[in-house]
């Protein structure tokens, strides 16, 4: 069935990337928006918009029912989530198949099965998945954990079956604070998500994180559109993602692939998803999890393969079989995303608040912005901090990081504090430039302190500047010689 009318059931940038390649293919859009973005550029991108709520979320952009009724009242074929809100949740996936509309997305039991890390782990046991040294079900005995925990070594690391994200993780170095620990995991995991199975794995200690794409159609088509990088985070938040990974060979890229199609084909996937895996610094790659939606990073993925990945997920919704198969895709040039949040990185990265007086994202060639803003508006502080999605592009990686850094150059933001200048420190610090680095990058490497030093530095130049045109047209101000050379002495006592 060909799909004529799509409603995006998200806000912002990720609403609005939706409505493109929807406008691209000829087919109709529906926003739907909170009372905070009535004048949100997602909501004027759309051919048709209604007001669902206030702004809380779970007031709004999560009331699925609510959400459902509209699309079924203004004649909506599909319905695409974005990620975030309700992109993951499998009760929604199966409402909207209830109400004979189509979920761009999988099915309920992919949904389901990939959300529980335990009952992933018993989904892909029928296939050679390379998996952390753990237990594979829920631990309730303490003295069973420390047996498990003695064989397997310790740091071990206690995990919420629930949980993702990194919420409800515990490292456990002895055996000593095995018991307490393990209480604290299993306490933690019952309030956060009503569900307090937990279970252990050895700790790997500096790990990456490689993810790899995944497209599965309803033919029974399942390929890689290799991996992303993701190693550069804080608190479990993205910063820098890239693709390809600089470090992976064509051997294990290969190897890593076929893992992520196995553990796509073990819960029956359909659409685009993304298979998680750590590796160790001996570059032993092991499955993590499955998130079973189209993610913030999508870009880099897109501009390596030269796929629009919301116009396959969209074809893949109406029945049609993917159009290449997995010896057709390539890699080619190395792209680079840098998250780009209203927070303030120079204050432990609080959430800045504030109206945009100033906001003029860079272009041109080998540049992407993927944004939800407009200069003039305020920035809500019900939802996501992200500002937007700073992509570059080239032949290399070098080139790539030398885009990204001209890129953050240019572009300007006033009104609010942004991570720009924590990106292009990233992006010209030695470790991320030489490819090594692993999750601890951030923590290893960045005080404010850097950040400082940076505006200090442009302080410093911009001063300079100033210092240099004022001699050069002080004789407008006509003011004896002397005296304005003594008011410069004195500035530079001060
Ligand atoms: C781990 C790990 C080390 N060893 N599992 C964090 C989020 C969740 N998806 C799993 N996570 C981790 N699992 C074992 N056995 C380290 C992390 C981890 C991490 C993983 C990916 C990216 C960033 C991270 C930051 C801290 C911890």
């Amino acid at each position: 069935m060909k799909i004529k009318k799509i409603l995006v059931a998200n806000r912002g940038e990720i609403a609005i990337r939706v409505f493109k390649t929807a406008k691209k293919l000829g087919i109709k859009t529906v926003a739907v928006y909170s009372t905070a973005d009535r004048n949100a550029p997602h909501v004027q991108m759309a051919d048709e918009a209604v007001c669902i709520g206030e702004p809380p979320s779970n007031q709004s952009y999560l009331l699925g029912d609510k959400i459902i009724k509209v699309a079924q009242e203004l004649g909506v074929d599909a319905i695409h989530p974005g990620y975030g809100f309700l992109s993951e949740n499998a009760n929604f996936s199966q409402k909207v198949d209830d109400a004979s509309l189509i979920f761009i997305g999988p099915k309920p039991f992919a949904i389901k099965t990939m959300g529980s890390k335990l009952a992933a782990k018993e989904a892909v046991k029928k296939y050679k998945i390379p998996m952390v040294p753990g237990i594979d079900k829920a631990v309730l005995d303490p003295k069973e954990a420390i047996e498990i925990a003695k064989e397997i070594g310790f740091p071990i690391l206690i995990k919420a079956s629930a949980g993702g994200g990194g919420k409800g993780m515990r490292i456990v170095e002895k055996e000593s604070e095995l018991k307490s620990q393990m209480e604290r995991a299993i306490s933690e995991a019952t309030s956060a998500f009503g569900d307090g199975s937990v279970f252990i794995e050895k700790y790997i200690e500096s790990p990456r994180h490689i993810e790899i794409q995944i497209l599965a159609d309803s033919h029974g088509n399942v390929v890689h559109l290799f991996e992303r990088e993701c190693s550069i985070q804080r608190r479990h938040q993205k910063v820098v993602e890239e693709a390809p990974s600089a470090i992976l060979t064509e051997a294990i890229r290969t190897k890593m692939g076929e893992a992520a199609v196995n553990v796509a084909k073990s819960c029956n996937y359909l659409g685009a998803g993304t298979v998680e895996f750590l590796m160790d610094a001996q570059m032993n790659f092991y499955f993590l999890e499955m998130n079973t939606r189209l993610q913030v990073e999508h870009p880099v993925t897109e501009w390596i393969t030269g796929l629009d990945l919301v116009e396959e997920q969209i074809k893949i919704a109406q029945g049609e079989a993917l159009s290449f198969s997995q010896s057709d895709l390539q890699i080619k040039g190395h792209a680079i995303e840098l998250r780009v949040y209203a927070e303030d990185s120079l204050n432990d990265f609080m959430p800045s608040i504030g109206t945009l007086s100033t906001y003029k994202p860079p272009s041109g060639k080998n540049i992407r912005v993927d944004d939800g803003f407009k200069e003039g508006m305020e920035i809500p502080i019900y939802y996501d901090p992200m500002l937007s999605k700073l992509i570059t592009y080239g032949k290399t990686r070098d080139e790539a990081i030398v885009k990204m850094i001209e890129a953050i150059d240019n572009y300007q933001v006033e009104g609010i504090e942004t991570t720009l200048a924590f990106g292009k420190y990233v992006c010209q610090h030695a470790a991320f430039q030489s490819g090594q680095f692993d999750t601890h990058f951030v923590k290893d490497y960045y005080t404010p302190e850097v950040i400082h030093k940076h505006y200090n530095k442009e302080a410093e130049i911009a001063a300079k500047i100033a210092l240099k045109m004022y001699i050069e047209e002080r004789h407008l101000l006509k003011i004896p010689k002397h005296k304005s050379r003594a008011a410069i002495k004195n500035l530079f006592h001060k």
